[in-house]
């Protein structure tokens, strides 16, 4: 059994998806991250950035329990426990992990800061405005060719990278980028969102989403004080 430790957004979503494609048991923990859930110090043990998602295997390597944090590790232990959603040929899984390494290096972090500096920022500030949209339209540019040329991000096969860059794109008008501009993405996109072990992982805790703007509590949660004193 494998307990995910998550919250419904793009990070979490992915090991979601993931676990609902390679069909692990899991339970779900939720951590609230609007509510500061993730400053708990048990979590922080096995997550010292206070992020979810994280994960503990009960039946880890040599049958002990392990925990792991940050997405794009979890994704790759899991495809390696399984030997599923990540090739053996070293072409094709190196493939896979380049863009991979593309989503948790510059997907997540660019397309994040868009979303924050246009949506979360308490006032507008221009600079930051324009860089991130920028930033957020050339990653859409570098998918469309890659997609332009291959079926998934890895090659011929869908693999942890697609998992790792699609929940991150179900957000791209929040991130001032129309999908019409990039109709190879928006192909991809609309492919992997009719899967059905996506549509499951999109499920988990979706009845905990925010419903309308962040609150005064959780910007204070997410983005305020409680996030630095602890250093
Ligand atoms: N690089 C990390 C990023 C995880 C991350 O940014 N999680 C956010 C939500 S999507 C979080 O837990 N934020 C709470 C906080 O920073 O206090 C990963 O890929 O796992």
């Amino acid at each position: 059994m494998i307990d995910l430790y998550t919250w419904p957004t793009p990070n979490g979503h992915k090991v979601h998806i993931m676990l609902e494609e390679i069909g692990l048991p899991y339970k779900i923990i939720p951590i609230d991250i609007g509510a500061g859930d993730q400053f708990d110090p048990d979590f922080l043990k096995i997550s010292p950035n206070n992020k979810m998602p994280a994960i503990v295997d009960h039946d880890g390597p040599e049958g002990r329990p392990y925990a792991l944090f940050e997405s794009g590790a979890i994704l790759l232990y899991l495809a390696e426990k399984t030997g599923q959603l990540l090739s053996q040929a070293p072409e094709a899984r190196y493939d896979a992990i380049q863009w991979l390494m593309f989503q948790m290096g510059g997907i997540g972090p660019m397309l994040g800061q868009a979303h924050h500096f246009r949506i979360y920022a308490p006032e507008r500030i221009p600079y930051a405005y324009d860089r991130y949209t920028n930033e957020a339209n050339q990653l859409y540019g570098v998918l469309d060719r890659r997609l332009g040329e291959s079926a998934y991000l890895g090659g011929a096969d869908y693999s942890i990278a697609d998992i790792a860059v699609f929940p991150w794109l179900r957000s791209h008008e929040n991130q001032g980028v129309d999908l019409a501009d990039y109709p190879n993405v928006k192909a991809w996109f609309d492919a992997i969102n009719e899967r059905p072990a996506v549509q499951r992982g999109l499920q988990v805790l979706a009845d905990r989403r925010r419903q309308g703007p962040i609150t005064d509590a959780q910007r204070e949660a997410m983005f305020g004080k409680t996030q630095y004193q602890r250093r």
